[in-house]
C-alpha cells in the first residue's frame, strides 16, 4: 500500500495559499490569533472571518492535475491518502476515504456536544448548535495545540506501507512532520514530491510544480 501525506503545496496551483511560502497565510495572519483555541476564545469574530474567507476561497477553487492524478492512482493501486489540508479538492477530484487529519473548512463542530454538520457560507459567533442548542459552534479544523484526527489509523497504515510519499508539505507541523522518520524507522522507502526540497530526509525526491511532478510520477508507477 502506498501511504501519501499531502500539504498545502498540493492545492497551491488551485489558487489556495500555502502557509509558509513568501506570500503564505502565516505571513499575513498571526497563527496564534487565528488558528489556536485561545485565539478563538479571545476573538471569535476575527477567527470566523478568517475561516469564512478561506472557505469561500476553497469553494471557488477547482481541483488541479495533481489532485486528479492522486484520484487516478487510488483507482489503480492500493493507496492511503492523509491530507493536512482543510480544503476538499482531493475529494472533489474523486479521491475516496481521504483522511483529513487537520479537519475540513466545509464542516463545523459543536464544542459542547461534538455534533458536526456542513458549514454555512458565513459563520458568526452567535450560531447555535442544532443538536444541543449551545452557542459553542466552531470550524471543524484542528488548531495548534489540538489533537489531529485519526492518529491511530495513520500510524497503523504508515507502519504497514510499502512506500511513503510526502507531497507539497514543508514538514514543519507535527505530528505530520514526523511521519517520514516513522516510515524510515520501519525500513519503508520514502519519496518527496515538492516544488523544492523541504529539508526533510527522503530516499528520493522529484521537484517541480505539483501539477507537473505528481501526474508524471503517477503515470510512471501505474504504467
Ligand atoms: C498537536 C488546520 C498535541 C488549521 C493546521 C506549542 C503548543 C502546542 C503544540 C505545539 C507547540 N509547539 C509545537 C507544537 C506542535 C504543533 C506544531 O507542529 N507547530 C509547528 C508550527 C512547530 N502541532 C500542533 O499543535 C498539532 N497538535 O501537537 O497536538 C499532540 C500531538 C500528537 C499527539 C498527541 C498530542 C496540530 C497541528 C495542526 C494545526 N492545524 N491546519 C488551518 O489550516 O487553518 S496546520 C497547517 O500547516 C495546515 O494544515 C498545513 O497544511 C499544515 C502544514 O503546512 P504545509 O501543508 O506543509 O504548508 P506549508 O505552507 O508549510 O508548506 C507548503 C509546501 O508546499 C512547501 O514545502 C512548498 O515548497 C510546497 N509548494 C508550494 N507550492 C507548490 C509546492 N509544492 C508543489 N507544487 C507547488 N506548486
Amino acid at each position: 500500500m502506498i501511504f501519501i501525506l499531502t500539504g498545502a503545496g498540493l492545492s497551491a496551483e488551485s489558487g489556495l495559499g500555502t502557509f509558509r511560502d513568501k506570500s503564505g497565510l502565516w505571513t499575513e495572519y498571526d497563527l496564534k490569533k487565528v488558528a489556536t483555541p485561545e485565539g478563538y476564545a479571545a476573538d471569535p469574530s476575527t477567527v470566523l472571518d478568517f475561516y469564512n474567507a478561506r472557505r469561500a476561497n476553497a469553494a471557488s477553487a477547482e481541483p488541479n492535475a495533481a489532485h486528479h492524478a492522486l484520484a487516478r492512482l487510488q483507482a489503480a493501486r492500493e493507496t492511503f491518502i492523509v491530507t493536512q489540508n482543510v480544503d476538499t479538492l482531493l475529494d472533489r477530484a474523486g479521491a475516496t476515504q481521504v483522511l483529513h487529519m487537520h479537519g475540513r473548512l466545509d464542516r463545523v463542530r459543536c464544542n459542547k456536544c461534538g455534533a458536526r454538520w456542513d458549514a454555512p457560507e458565513i459563520m458568526d459567533p452567535f450560531d447555535h448548535c442544532g443538536q444541543c442548542g449551545a452557542q459553542t459552534v466552531r470550524p471543524d479544523v484542528v488548531w495548534f495545540g489540538e489533537m489531529p484526527h485519526g492518529l491511530d489509523k495513520i500510524e497503523d497504515k504508515l507502519t504497514r506501507a510499502s512506500l511513503f510519499v510526502a507531497i507539497g508539505t514543508s514538514g514543519t507541523v507535527y505530528p505530520a512532520a514526523g511521519f517520514v522518520e516513522m516510515a524510515t524507522a520501519h525500513g519503508i522507502p520514502t519519496l518527496e514530491l515538492n516544488l523544492e526540497p523541504s529539508g526533510g530526509v527522503f530516499d528520493e525526491g522529484h521537484y517541480g510544480p505539483a501539477t507537473k511532478v505528481v501526474p508524471a510520477w503517477v503515470n510512471e508507477i501505474t504504467a
